[in-house]
């Protein structure tokens, strides 16, 4: 399969979506790596550092998040952190070789005021010092995203978590067209868009592939999509649901791969319980890009030397930074 610019569709459908996902894993893994060499044939992986500058105490009930305040999950609500102490982190991050620094707060949506202002702070000096920024603040208006990017922000996090259907049994406190409304504005700011979602929520094969076509409908594509496997955190009501299987991410990102071919596809949370054959496979099948630190916002990630381990072993390099 030769990939081209006319690859790029946003009609797919979930049958259609679903009858690639379902394919046996080799045609499938085979079909994504084509698109995969032909799209991004330096086969570089993007290295994302995570930084939580707000953590815990969110009003939202999203059922999967240990930072919810309406479950007891023992995670405490923090005050933000100082711009000196993120701008230290974003310097260890870059030395330790990350390109990108992710900075996210436990924030129903962005609020005017002097948080707000701190952030913005935040991603000026994150920029300043030659990485690519990222945050990820809850809803967001127009205005807000405009200030963003003057500030010089690359990417907006927004997740669009599971399919439609799905939605309401994982949060009740916001809607699917709200988490929509938010990518319009980072989009129409000049922002890159990154959306992607979570499985291993209890959600049926068919939610997971109409998560990928809503993504895949968006014009353009979110330039980033962020595949989760549940980070299952005692106390949360999906606490006890069964662990993802390896080959279970492997054909999401696969999909994802040849649904957003010009996209990069980040292999996010869960890797921590995942075996490196697995996440080698996934990184074969599409995946050119991961969170790269040893915690992600409040839950454990791979270490950073065990990345490097990882990605050596493979013969794989990481994406340098910009010059
Ligand atoms: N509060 C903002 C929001 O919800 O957009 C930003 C931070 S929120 C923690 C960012 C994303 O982290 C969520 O959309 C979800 O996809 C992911 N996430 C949260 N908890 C998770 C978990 N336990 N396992 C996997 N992903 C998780
Ligand atoms: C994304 O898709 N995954 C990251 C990032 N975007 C913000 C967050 C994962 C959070 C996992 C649970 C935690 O560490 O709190
Ligand atoms: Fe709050 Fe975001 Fe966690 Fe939902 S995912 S509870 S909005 S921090």
């Amino acid at each position: 399969m030769t990939a081209t610019h006319s690859d790029l569709r946003h009609d797919w459908t979930t049958p259609e979506a679903l009858a690639i996902h379902e394919l046996p894993l080799f045609e499938l893994v085979d079909r994504a790596r084509a698109v995969h060499r032909a799209r991004h044939p330096d086969g570089k992986v993007q290295l994302c550092t995570l930084l939580s500058v707000k953590t815990g105490g969110c009003s939202e009930d999203c059922a999967y998040c240990p930072q919810s305040s309406h479950h007891a999950t023992g995670q405490k609500a923090e005050r933000m952190l100082d711009l000196p102490d993120v701008l230290d982190a974003a310097a260890r991050a870059k030395d330790a070789g990350a390109t990108r620094f992710c900075m996210g707060a436990a924030w129903r949506e962005v609020k005017d005021g002097p948080a707000f202002d701190r952030v913005v702070d935040m991603v000026k000096g994150v920029k300043s010092m030659g990485l690519e920024a990222c945050v990820t603040l809850g809803m967001l208006d127009e205005g807000q995203a405009a200030r963003l990017k003057e500030a010089g922000l690359d990417a907006y996090n927004h997740n669009l978590d599971t399919s439609r259907e799905a939605y309401k049994s994982i949060i009740s406190t916001r809607t699917y067209d709200e988490r929509l409304a938010t990518l319009r504005n980072v989009r129409k700011a000049g922002i890159t868009v990154c959306s992607g979602g979570i499985i291993g929520m209890g959600e049926t094969i068919s939610d997971r592939v109409a998560m990928l076509v809503e993504l895949a409908r968006l014009t353009p594509h979110p330039e980033s999509v962020p595949v989760n496997a549940l980070v299952r955190v005692p106390g949360t009501p999906l606490a006890e649901l069964p662990p993802v299987h390896g080959v279970e991410l492997v054909r999401m990102v696969a999909t994802a791969r040849i649904m957003m071919p010009a996209s990069r596809v980040r292999l996010s949370a869960g890797r921590a319980e995942l075996s490196e054959e697995a996440q080698l496979l996934c990184l074969y099948a599409g995946a050119n890009s991961i969170f790269y630190g040893d915690k992600l916002l409040t839950t454990p990630n791979p270490g950073a030397n065990e990345d490097a381990a990882l990605l050596a072993r493979a013969g794989l390099t990481a994406e340098p930074p910009r010059a």
